[in-house]
């Protein structure tokens, strides 16, 4: 086996659809399809799964795959275009020959993908624009998405959009589940028509359903899975927003691809750029960074230590 194919394997997956599956020397791996650039498992040494996708999920064109990490662009939510945009429900290819990676890396783990205008696209959204996605698993087992857009029109024009790393996290138990980094925030709220709210001083738990915007966070946030007494810590660049979702019951029912009680082991924290669309000129290019880390969560008395959480 060569060396390359001991951290980077091409399969098939679910329907026959093209997979990536990259791999560390400690154990853990990721999965990627080409369909939506979507990563659809995350792995630690113990092969234990650390993203959700639903019991239902459709890997299936033009469906977008319910769970993972979808990629929103350029549109997140709704809008002129279909919901979140068109980049979850195309082929992606993979990048052989990529622009050189602005930091340099000794990871191996690593995919590079791209996304350029189709003619479905040009119908819908008129604009040339190069997509390239690396997804980077490195040797202590994050997971890396790093985005870079460029804007390649020839006709001289700027295009906006919205842009957001969807990213359904696998949790115990959603009612034994905090997150920290968010208290205090303003947010727009996806269920009163995007008012806009000030968020309460303490850590966030769930009992019902939450789908906000929070707006200019920190650029880290920790999700604390009390159950499984495991920190999420998520950080990102370029991004400065982050968007919270759990259907609860009754949106769980209603979606076809989403089992009833999936909500119970999920919670969306996505790395986002909503509030603030982004325009770019002709030649110019934006970079957006996401990047999901692990830690064991200590306890005192029951009560997580966030200051722990959020120094690592
Ligand atoms: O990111 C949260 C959200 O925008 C919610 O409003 C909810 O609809 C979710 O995305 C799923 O959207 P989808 O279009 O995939 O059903």
């Amino acid at each position: 086996m060569s060396e390359d194919s001991k951290y980077v394997e091409h399969c098939k997956g679910i329907n026959g659809l093209d997979k990536v599956i990259l791999r560390e020397v400690r154990g853990c791996s990721a999965e990627i399809y080409l369909y939506g650039g979507q990563v659809t498992s995350w792995k630690n040494e113990h092969r234990e799964e650390l993203l959700f996708v639903s019991s239902k999920a459709i890997f299936k064109p033009p469906k977008a795959i319910r769970g993972g990490i979808t990629i929103c662009f350029p549109q997140f939510g709704s809008g002129a275009l279909d919901r979140h945009g068109f980049a979850r429900n195309r082929f992606w290819s993979i990048d052989n020959d990529p622009p050189p990676f602005p930091t340099n890396t000794t990871n191996k783990a690593f995919i590079d993908l791209i996304l350029k205008q189709s003619e479905e696209d040009a119908k819908i959204w008129p604009h040339r624009y190069e997509f390239r996605l690396r997804i980077t698993l490195g040797p202590g087992g994050d997971l890396m998405l790093t985005s870079r857009i460029r804007n390649t029109n020839t006709d001289g024009k700027s295009f906006t959009f919205t842009f957001a790393y969807h990213t359904h996290l696998y949790v115990t138990d959603i009612s034994e589940v905090r997150v920290e980094g968010l208290e205090t925030l303003d947010y727009l709220d996806n269920l009163k028509d995007r008012e806009r709210f000030t968020e309460q001083g303490d850590a966030i738990t769930f009992e019902s359903e939450v789908d906000k915007i929070y707006l200019s966070t920190p650029t880290k946030i920790a999700i604390l899975d009390h159950e499984r007494k495991r920190t999420f810590v998520l950080r990102k660049d370029g991004l400065p927003d982050a968007v919270v979702w759990n259907p609860w019951d009754k949106k769980a029912k209603a979606m076809p691809d989403f089992g009833d009680d999936d909500y119970m082991h999920m919670l969306c924290v996505e790395a986002a750029c909503v509030e603030k669309p982004i325009t770019l000129k002709p030649g110019e290019e934006w970079k957006g960074r996401q990047e999901l880390s692990v830690v064991p969560s200590s306890y005192c008395s029951g009560q997580l230590d966030p200051r722990r959480a959020l120094s690592v």
